[in-house]
């Protein structure tokens, strides 16, 4: 029996040393397989007389017993230690962002075009675009600039090589232009915002030949002055934020308007800068006006049935006022650490209700 002993030591040692559940499987084959050493046993009992294979086949069972125990034992604390290793290997930190977080930056003129989108498109308006090259007709004539009006050289034009009937079209100084489309290819109701690029031959720190303009328009049977105040209010206070903003109306001129205001909103130059609420000081933000009869005229639309009111602004002040950027330049610099620095993280769409 000395030798099953021994045998009984080597095997279980044997289970012990097996490393992985590969190896742990060759120690179960070389002990207990159809020629494990154990088995091999087992087959050699049949050559005792009945006692000693009695006797024998105990221990040899009591053997048997022991390394299937151990081999089970060991089979469990290798699976859990491989498991424990793949978990440590696998481990991921929750609190890392979802997604590496985008390296590009929404320009603040893109941003500040989806803002007011956002709050006009609540309001009920859609907007529309049109070409930046235009006929004299739909940039002047038809927004009643009469012909050789001083207003023509204000706006500084862009005048293209004239075509073969001596006709110059111009890169249009407003998009004003869309909205004489619409108007012509649309029954009232109207309720549209133009937001595009723009063009003055016009260069100094405060102006670019291209800039941006987002301009409003409404016409329906009845709409008044009052919408035009109340529909205006509601977007700088949006805009801007702040519920109690002080918005006021100021008598202008335009020659596709009458009346025409412009409009200012309140704040305070007190200590050097600038803040946009409640102040003492008034800052112009945008001009306005009822749409001038000879503009629907030209249009199509009969100013005895429809009257509606008109808005414009530009998108680089009122970014810059926004943001507090100071300087009108670099946004056609495409500098990209003035981009990382004013530019917007993309998946934060701006949303009235989300917040702008
Ligand atoms: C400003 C002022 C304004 C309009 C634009 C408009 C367009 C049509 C008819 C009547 Cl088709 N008006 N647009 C009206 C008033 C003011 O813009 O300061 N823009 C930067």
């Amino acid at each position: 029996m000395d030798n099953v002993d021994a045998l009984r030591a080597e095997l279980l040692a044997e289970v012990e040393q097996a490393g992985t559940l590969d190896a742990l499987e060759q120690v179960r084959i070389t002990a207990l397989g159809k020629k494990g050493r154990i088995t091999e046993r087992m087959k050699a009992l049949g050559g005792l007389d009945p006692d000693a294979r009695r006797a024998a086949g105990q221990t040899l069972n009591a053997v048997k017993d022991a390394v299937s125990e151990a081999l089970e034992d060991r089979r469990a604390a290798l699976g859990d230690a491989a498991l424990n290793a793949r978990l440590a290997r696998e481990r991921i930190d929750v609190s890392l962002p979802a997604r590496p977080e985008a390296r590009g930056r929404i320009h603040p003129i893109t941003q500040t075009i989806d803002e007011l989108t956002a709050i006009f498109c609540e309001m009920g308006f859609t907007v529309a675009e049109g070409p930046d090259i235009e006929t004299d007709y739909y940039n002047f004539e038809a927004l009643n600039f009469p012909p050789e009006h001083p207003a023509r050289q204000d706006h500084d034009t862009f005048y293209l090589q004239p075509d073969a009937e001596g006709r110059r079209k111009v890169l249009r100084t407003h998009t004003s232009p869309v909205q004489v489309r619409t108007m012509e290819t649309t029954t009232p109701p109207i309720r549209i915002i133009v937001p595009g690029r723009t063009f003055r031959s016009d260069h100094d720190a405060t102006h670019s030949p291209m800039f941006h303009q987002v301009e409003g328009l409404v016409i329906d049977k009845k709409t008044h002055m009052g919408h035009l105040k109340g529909c205006l209010i509601d977007f700088c206070r949006a805009f801007f934020g702040i519920d109690d903003l002080p918005v006021r109306f100021r008598p202008s001129y335009f020659p596709f308007t009458e009346p025409s205001a412009e409009v200012d909103i309140g704040c305070s130059r007190k200590g050097g800068g600038l803040t946009i609420g409640a102040g003492d000081d008034w800052l112009e933000i945008l001009g306005s006006g009822m749409v001038h009869p000879n503009v629907l005229r030209y249009a199509g639309i009969d100013p005895a049935e429809y009257q509606g009111f008109a808005f414009g602004m530009g998108i680089e002040r009122i970014a810059m006022l926004k943001y507090g950027i100071p300087d009108l330049r670099p946004f056609y610099d495409t500098d990209l650490r003035w981009l990382r620095h004013y530019g917007f993280v993309p998946i934060a769409q701006p949303t009235v209700a989300g917040g702008l």
